[in-house]
């Protein structure tokens, strides 16, 4: 009989048995509120949506390189390893050779899984930069805007995420909490790395039940588990600035803004002030001018504003505001409202950015380094913003701004993908597929059939996590997991480590790239970073063997002491934010000098970019395409708990009674969403949790087209990156601005035709 193992996951650590062909899951002991997530993996062992060989586009095989254009839309040829792996080593060759390292991205944007040494993203780096180097991407998805605006204004990124208030803080101190973008329980689900213990709800709980209010301002209901007691403040999506700018205007006409905070920690309050009380254009940012543009009544932003000014008060700004037109605005206004209540610093107040979004933020972070794979110095200094992947291929050599330097996009001919779903992450998906038929070779690693493996050139079948050995581990969860295999590698799916060794051994650096360790000998080397470390701390510090065997290590943590934000407020000459001011920049002469229309000195108010994107009357609906409750992104959409949350095979689209009521819609009707650019079927469930005028469709259904052949397809799963708009949050961070965009829906009154993107590939021989 086989025993339960160790293992973890993004959404949690685990145990697990595999026996008579199926895989039993139990949630590690002590995490007090295990993540439904879980659920998705025992398919993992059986689905037919995994790839069980190497797999070549016809199209590519016949009349490689360069015949793009049936790519989405062709047939696949399943082939040996030796002749997928020849193939690709071919093929990189001739494309380093003729075209150099410039010529190759390798963004490989994407989750991946656990597990620090298999971890797909490292090792795909790491093998590019032995062949000569990659064309790279910067940031990230979640926080495009936030990772550029922040470093100008604040300081380091990580600082004011992980490293500012605690769980522990809230529930000791804060009085107030105001969360834009609230603090969904379901995001909390999960965090890169490993979540061993889901403390969230608990957090919140203490908090509320101490007698601490919580404000989610949000145009959904639900972004706050009903523990924390929260008052729903309905916003318009994308209106946060304004509302932030109401709210700032009555501490100022009310004289509830602290100047000596504001003279002693920021630079640049007079000209934002001038601003807010319209000295320059007239224009008095008053919560009626608030209260028109976000919805919010003008005596609740009053009252807001009066009470957050006499109480504890932390403001949160999560990812989702500034992964839209302009989120650089909303976390930059987030922290002038912050500084003119003059609590930053203070235990359980000021300002946090993404509290809630993920699992281990608020958590105290390590105090000892994790193991960490080697990835060599990238030879390439071209790189682009990540979510400028369309634009990149379709306009090669074309100019872009991003962050005060103008760049041209480099030419891509061979994209290489592992542990990412770009067909998941990325905008406009009829655009992306276009620019998909751009480069010579797409070479992709894949667990499953997911829409971007279906657009590749070469599929290379990678095993999951269940099928290997790792160490689990990340910088706030104080457990450390022996991640150990539970099944064996499904079809001939091999580890990424093992794919790459192989092609490296074609290009003779097979040395180079495995230092000759076997992936076990891996994980013993890595361990020791961490291992000497807790030696050198006086820490309990188990040789590898040790902690292999009991399966999990406690590592220490750093203290709840306030982080940088604390030392600034005790001591801002001792221990200045690194901005050229040293001090919050309310004002920032550096992004002023960039000379953007987009992105100026001070955050503003802009309105909706694109007209023909606003144009209210053919999409009169916001659709808020936010996070999924029932997996991580697009992983394991395949898996039961996610499958068990789709209607008719669908995925489900909330939309306010009113809304379906004056469309002729009912609770479980097939609606077809539609804009200028696309369109999707969804399942529409009716509630009053979405804001009238609002509807909304998690990501992460995989992209399913109805014809793979026309150039504008509908998504027949509901996957609503469909109708996103693929354009950079502002010239300062060029970030994703996937989370809103604009849509009409209606009945679908034809035959929907029958979801089968989980059947796997079909081959025809
Ligand atoms: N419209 C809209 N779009 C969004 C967002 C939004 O809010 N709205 N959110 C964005 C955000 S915040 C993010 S982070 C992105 C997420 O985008 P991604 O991170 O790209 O999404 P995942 O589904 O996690 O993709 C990971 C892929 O890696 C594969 N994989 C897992 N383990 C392994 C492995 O060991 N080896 C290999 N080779 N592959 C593996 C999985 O099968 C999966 O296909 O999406 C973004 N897209
Ligand atoms: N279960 C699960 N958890 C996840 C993920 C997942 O895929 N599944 N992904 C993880 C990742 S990679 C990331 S980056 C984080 C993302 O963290 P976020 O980006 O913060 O998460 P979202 O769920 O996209 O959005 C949170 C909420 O913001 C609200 N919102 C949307 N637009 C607006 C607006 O204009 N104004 C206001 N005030 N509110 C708005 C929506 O109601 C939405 O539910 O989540 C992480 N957690
Ligand atoms: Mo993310």
């Amino acid at each position: 009989m086989n025993l339960f193992k160790t293992h973890s996951s993004h959404w949690g650590a685990f145990t697990g048995r595999y026996e008579n062909g199926k895989l039993e899951i139990r949630p590690h002991p002590a995490d007090p509120h295990p993540s439904p997530l879980l659920g998705n993996l025992p398919a993992i062992a059986h689905s037919p949506a995994r790839i069980r060989r190497p797999a070549v586009r016809r199209g590519w095989l016949e009349g490689a390189p360069g015949n793009a254009q049936k790519r989405g839309a062709d047939d696949y040829v399943e082939v040996s390893w030796t002749q997928a792996l020849d193939l690709v080593a071919k093929e990189l060759r001739r494309v380093y050779e003729d075209f150099g390292p410039q010529a190759v991205f390798g963004g490989s944007y994407g989750w991946a899984s656990a597990g620090r040494f298999h971890h797909a993203q490292s090792q795909v780096h790491r093998f590019l930069n032995l062949l000569g180097g990659y064309v790279r991407s910067v940031n990230t998805y979640s926080s495009g805007a936030a990772m550029v605006i922040i470093p100008h204004v604040l300081g380091p990124y990580d600082h004011f995420e992980r490293k500012s208030v605690t769980w522990d803080a809230i529930e000791r101190s804060s009085e107030l909490v105001v969360a834009f973008g609230g603090m969904a329980i379901k995001n909390a689900d999960v965090h890169g790395g490993g979540n061993s213990q889901h403390i969230v709800r608990d957090k919140l709980k203490g908090a509320s039940e101490r007698g601490a209010r919580f404000v989610l301002i949000s145009p959904l209901s639900d972004d706050f588990p009903p523990e924390a007691n929260a008052e729903w403040l309905s916003v318009v999506p994308g209106t946060d600035v304004a509302l932030m700018l109401g709210l700032a205007y009555v501490l100022v006409r009310e004289g509830l803004h602290d100047r000596g905070f504001l003279d002693r920690y920021t630079v640049g309050y007079e000209r934002f002030e001038d601003y807010l009380l319209g000295r320059n254009d007239g224009v008095e940012k008053c919560p009626e001018w608030a209260s028109d543009i976000c919805g919010v009544d003008v005596d609740a932003i009053k009252d807001l504003a009066r009470t957050m000014a006499g109480a504890r008060t932390l403001i949160t700004v999560s990812h989702s505001l500034q992964r839209a037109d302009h989120g650089e605005q909303p976390v930059w206004m987030g922290i002038v409202l912050a500084a003119m209540l003059g609590q930053m610093g203070l235990d359980g107040g000021g300002f946090s950015y993404s509290l809630g979004a993920l699992g281990n933020t608020g958590k105290r972070q390590l105090s000892v380094p994790l193991p960490t794979l080697n990835q060599f110095k990238n030879a390439v200094s071209d790189f682009i913003p990540v979510a400028r992947i369309a634009d990149m291929l379709l306009n090669p050599g074309d100019e872009f701004h991003y962050n005060g330097r103008a760049m041209r996009y480099p030419d891509i001919r061979l994209v290489y993908w592992a542990g990412g779903n770009p067909f998941h992450h990325h905008q406009d998906l009829n655009r992306l597929r276009a620019a998909f038929r751009r480069p010579e070779t797409i070479i992709v690693h894949e667990t499953a059939w997911t829409s971007s493996a279906r657009h590749a050139d070469i599929v290379l079948p990678a095993t999951t996590t269940l099928e290997r050995d790792d160490i689990g581990a990340s910088g706030g969860d104080p457990l450390m997991i022996a991640m150990k295999k539970l099944i064996e590698p499904v079809g001939e799916a091999r580890d990424d480590y093992a794919i790459f060794s192989e092609i490296a051994r074609r290009f003779g650096k097979f040395e180079a790239f495995t230092e000759n360790r076997t992936s076990t000998e891996w994980l013993a080397f890595l361990f020791k970073r961490t291992h000497e470390a807790l030696s050198a701390g006086g820490h309990e510090a188990p040789d590898f063997e040790t902690f292999w065997e009991r399966g999990e290590l406690q590592l220490p943590l750093q203290p709840d002491d306030g982080g940088p934000a604390r030392a600034f407020r005790d001591d801002p000459l001792a221990s200045p934010l690194p901005t050229p001011s040293g001090k919050i920049e309310i004002f920032s002469q550096t992004i002023e000098s960039f000379g953007y229309d987009d992105c100026g000195g001070h955050p503003r108010w802009y309105p909706p970019k694109a007209k023909a994107e606003t144009d209210e009357s053919r999409y009169p609906l916001h659709l808020v395409c936010n996070q999924p409750h029932s997996r991580l992104h697009s992983q394991l959409d395949y898996g039961d708990f996610s499958r068990s949350t789709k209607i008719k095979g669908r995925e489900p689209v909330r939309v306010n009674p009113a809304d379906a009521a004056e469309r002729g819609i009912s609770d479980g009707d097939i609606v077809r969403l539609f804009n200028a650019r696309g369109s999707c079927l969804a399942a529409a469930v009716l509630s009053e949790d979405v804001r009238r005028g609002v509807i909304q469709l998690a990501t992460g259904a995989w992209f399913e087209p109805d014809d793979a052949t026309a150039d504008k397809t509908m998504c027949i799963h509901g996957n609503p990156n469909i109708l996103t708009r693929d354009v950079g949050t502002s010239q300062l961070a060029q970030g994703s601005t996937g989370q809103l965009t604009r849509v009409e829906v209606e009945r679908f009154a034809n035959e929907p035709p029958p979801v089968r993107i989980f059947e796997g590939m079909r081959f025809t021989g």
